[in-house]
């Protein structure tokens, strides 16, 4: 069912799928140093995909040693910072003349429909390079006003901070790489990127485009392998500088461990358990439609997905219909299909981990009202589910599922600090969302939620818009101007005169 053009494009994406992948150190696409390789999948049908070289700490070794020589050649540390945005305008642009074959290439690898992976993830991802494009030339220092004795004319500088790991998972592969690479070459740092094992292959395509543009060799690197062996290599390696990470809690936990070893910088992008909050006065239908997309986008593959839906009372029953018989509507198939709307997970232990939370919850006394099975086939699906009668202590309430699962709970009054504080009851703290057209519950609740961003009758994210969590959800923000200031380290200097 697709139309023509798109058949071009998943030509294009399969043939390169099919070809021979490397990995791209200095400049040259070149072998694993023990020449090893693996397979990885594709989540609608379980067939292998492509076969792409293994990283392992001996390459690590060589895109570490690459990426310091551009640190210290003239053609990358020397270069003007309109240069460098004027590579990566090129960049953009040429991702943006390749965007039909990215996309598809997304929804070979990831599974999700090829409309999001278009329409979403590359418009996105292009949009996230051209802001970061944009601020290498406004990246400035201040002159500062001394309280001291001195007289000193006194200023920072702001410098990039080095050489750059960063470690992005299969959810968002695009998106993620374009919101770590962009930022981080903006700031004049040398990249190493290692994508998700399992969705290494618009990371690849980007890798072409990026040699094709003419970025000077070892600004960028990518690696692709195993978080064990390559990510765990890099996040230890005395010659980074920075490791910035998406992925899991436990996984950034031991980021922050391996780290510590020469104090590189550390930016956290992790999980999240975000609430989604009706207010007695909220727009019905728009929350409806809006609480059932903030948890089944990508299939709750989302580190912002809305898993617990807070409703008051009087529209408890009317939102939980709502949004379970959009469940029961959603269409599931291969995210090719021009009619599917919802794909399928990333792998048949994901399929498994998330139906296992909804049998542990329903099996604790939880009222399942639509979905949670897993459909029949060779690819990994689950159908939406949506929980009633849970409590405050079960997993399904507690942990990241990483998937179409969603909890709704009632409260009884618009008591706002009761509402914040159940809200609050996580370790997470990434986002929030409130479905209210009270201005004054708006604002105080905006201040009393505990996450990195708050979104009040929708709203999306941008790359100028910083995001990040609260509590266990990570550490610093990505994307506006703070996010690009976290490639930097600022110096101080100070004159006498
Ligand atoms: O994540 P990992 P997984 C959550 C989500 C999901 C669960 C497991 O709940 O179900 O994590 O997913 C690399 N040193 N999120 O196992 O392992 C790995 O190669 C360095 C939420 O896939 O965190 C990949 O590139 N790197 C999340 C990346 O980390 C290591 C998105 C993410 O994989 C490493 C993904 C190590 N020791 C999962 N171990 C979000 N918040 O968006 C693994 N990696």
């Amino acid at each position: 069912t697709l139309e023509r053009p798109r058949i071009a494009s998943l030509d294009k994406a399969l043939a390169f799928a099919a070809s021979r992948h490397q990995l791209f150190i200095g400049g040259q696409w070149v072998e694993p140093q023990d020449g090893r390789r693996f397979a990885t999948h594709n989540p609608a049908t379980g067939d292998q995909l492509a076969e792409v070289a293994e990283a392992r700490e001996a390459d690590v070794d060589l895109a570490v040693a690459a990426a310091r020589r551009a640190m210290e050649s003239s053609d990358w540390a020397g270069m003007k910072p309109a240069a460098r945005a004027r590579l990566l305008f090129r960049l953009a642009d040429a991702l943006e003349a390749n965007a039909d074959e990215l996309a598809a290439l997304e929804t070979l690898d990831n599974g999700m429909p090829l409309r999001d992976a278009r329409h979403f993830h590359l418009a996105h991802a292009i949009e996230t390079i051209r802001y970061n494009a944009g601020w290498a030339t406004k990246l400035t220092g201040e002159t500062i006003a001394l309280s001291g004795m001195g007289d000193w004319h006194a200023y920072t500088l702001r410098e990039p901070v080095g050489v750059v790991a960063q470690i992005v998972p299969w959810n968002a592969p695009m998106a993620m790489a374009a919101a770590k690479i962009a930022p981080a070459l903006a700031a004049g740092c040398a990249v190493i990127l290692k994508p998700a094992e399992e969705t290494p292959l618009t990371a690849l395509r980007l890798a072409h485009l990026i040699a094709e543009v003419g970025f000077p060799d070892g600004a960028f690197n990518l690696l692709t392998g195993f978080g064990e062996s390559a990510g765990a290599a890099l996040t230890a390696h005395p010659g980074v500088d920075k490791v910035t990470f998406t992925g899991s809690t436990e996984v950034g936990r031991l980021i922050l461990r391996a780290a510590a070893g020469n104090f590189k910088r550390v930016t956290l992008e992790l999980g999240g358990k975000t609430p989604v909050i009706v207010l007695p006065d909220a727009d019905v239908p728009r929350a409806i439609e809006g609480a059932a997309r903030a948890i089944f986008t990508n299939a709750g593959q989302v580190c912002n997905a809305g898993s617990r839906l807070f409703i008051h009372d009087q529209l408890f029953d009317e939102v939980v219909e709502g949004v379970g018989r959009i469940a029961e509507s959603i269409k599931l198939g291969s995210g090719l299909d021009a009619e599917t709307q919802m794909g399928p997970v990333i792998s048949a232990q994901q399929r498994d981990r998330v139906r296992g939370y909804v049998a542990q919850g329903v099996e604790a006394g939880a009222a399942l009202r639509a979905g949670g099975s897993s459909i029949d086939g060779d690819g990994y699906f689950v159908s939406p589910a949506v929980l009633t009668g849970t409590s405050a202590d079960m997993a399904v309430r507690r942990e990241e599922i990483f998937g179409p699962v969603l909890c709704a709970m009632s409260f009884a009054d618009a008591d706002l600090e009761r509402i914040a504080a159940e809200a609050n009851d996580t370790a997470y703290g990434l986002g929030a969302v409130l479905w209210t057209n009270n201005l004054s519950a708006a604002h105080r609740l905006a201040r009393k939620l505990k996450a990195g961003t708050v979104r009040v009758n929708g709203g999306g994210l941008d790359p100028a818009l910083p995001f990040g969590g609260f509590k266990q959800s990570g550490w610093g923000r990505e994307n506006g101007r703070e996010g690009i200031e976290a490639y930097t380290e600022t110096k101080s200097v100070a004159i006498a005169i």
